[in-house]
């Protein structure tokens, strides 16, 4: 009942998101919302021929060629020698299929990064697991222990919205406690793209650790294309927990096209598409953080971030959620972030998240805006 009336009264980070994306100033979903670079159009231009290609070709090879693409662009090397990687539409769905291979193995225990993006912890919820928050400092100090009978740590890295990466130190060390325990390390990788110190080779640490381990790696948040994107999901060879056959129950797989249209842009990326991004988002956090620095108690409380989302952290006696309407009257779409400390929301109060990922005007329309509303107060 209690659940109920929380659906009813308070909306998700994605409705807010929605409603935000008929708006002009859409800084609310962390989508990639920008002009296509000049190499990324050469491909869009040639969708005509890709098209014809995909239709001949083998889905197995395209879907291996892609995966194998993507994965080196990010650094992560090993993956293709010891992990099944399976493409999903998404990585909300690779994480679907999780939860539900989880429950269906009967475990229900979790231990899940405190803040992270809301629709982690609802998804695993829906799915019958129960919750432990472990706050982000502790997860990225990378020492202690796992919360007694945790059978899962499900670590987003970089983590969404603050940006704090899992350096490889702290990934050992969770690598050997879980594999201690044999507990399954779930990591969701969506924003390692943006952060070069995100790259190295997971997979390499998490064999070697002889660790279980499901991780999630995702284009979507990287290229302006539309929503064309996939979410990989990747495990050991030999992992018990039913991932193939629920990912079976789901899809038989995704679109030739698809893969073929990854597999260019991670090219792409490799080839210098990943720094041109990677300048493009400095400079649009260095010109948010330049246009807000006269406003008196404001702060970035994410100083080193790399990834395409910032969190603003309001003066005393603003609230985000009031802030959101606010900024909102003013056409200008946030999200607040409340929602994102699922475990105690009235601490996301202090913080608003500005998507980066736009044309430089929109950042400094929002900037203006903000300053409006923070000087009328
Ligand atoms: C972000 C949208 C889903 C998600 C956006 C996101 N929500 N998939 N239910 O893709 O940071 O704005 O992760």
């Amino acid at each position: 009942m209690e659940g109920q009336l929380q659906t009813r009264n308070v909306p998700n980070l994605t409705e807010i998101e929605l409603a935000a994306i008929e708006s002009g100033n859409n800084l609310a979903d962390g989508h990639a919302r920008y002009e296509l670079t000049a190499s990324q159009q050469k491909i869009i231009n040639q969708l005509g021929e890709m098209y014809a290609l995909a239709a001949e070709a083998s889905p197995a090879l395209l879907d291996q060629k892609a995966q194998s693409a993507f994965l080196t662009a990010v650094g992560q090397h090993s993956a293709m020698a010891g992990a099944e990687v399976l493409s999903c539409y998404s990585s909300s769905v690779a994480m679907e299929i999780t939860a539900r291979s989880l429950y269906t193995s009967g475990v229900r225990r979790v231990a899940l990064i405190h803040p992270t993006f809301d629709n982690i912890p609802d998804i695993l919820r829906g799915a019958g697991m129960d919750l432990t928050p472990m706050s982000e400092d502790s997860v990225m100090a990378g020492s202690g222990r796992l919360p007694a009978g945790a059978e899962v740590l499900f670590i987003t890295t970089p983590n969404n919205p603050t940006g704090q990466v899992l350096l490889p130190e702290a990934l050992t060390h969770w690598a050997r406690e879980c594999a201690s325990k044999d507990a399954v390390l779930v990591l969701d990788s969506s924003f390692r793209g943006f952060d070069e110190r995100a790259q190295y080779d997971h997979y390499a640490i998490l064999v070697q650790e002889g660790c279980r381990y499901i991780i999630m790696e995702d284009t979507g948040k990287l290229w302006p294309t539309l929503d064309l994107k996939i979410g990989f999901l990747a495990f050991p060879r030999d992992e018990r927990l039913p991932l193939h056959r629920i990912y079976t129950d789901i899809l038989l797989g995704v679109s030739p096209l698809l893969m073929l249209l990854v597999q260019r842009f991670a090219e792409d990326a490799q080839d210098g598409g990943f720094s041109e991004l990677h300048r493009f988002i400095r400079s649009n956090r260095a010109l948010l953080r330049k246009r807000l620095s006269g406003i008196p108690a404001t702060s970035f409380p994410d100083a080193d971030s790399r990834i395409s989302v910032e969190r603003l952290a309001l003066p005393a006696g603003f609230t985000g959620s009031d802030m959101r309407h606010a900024l909102c009257e003013r056409g200008v779409h946030v999200l607040p972030c409340r929602q994102f400390y699922w475990a105690e929301p009235e601490a996301g109060e202090r913080y608003i998240r500005l998507a980066l990922s736009r044309p430089p005007e929109m950042i400094r329309t929002a900037a203006a805006a903000i300053c409006a509303c923070i000087e009328r107060g």
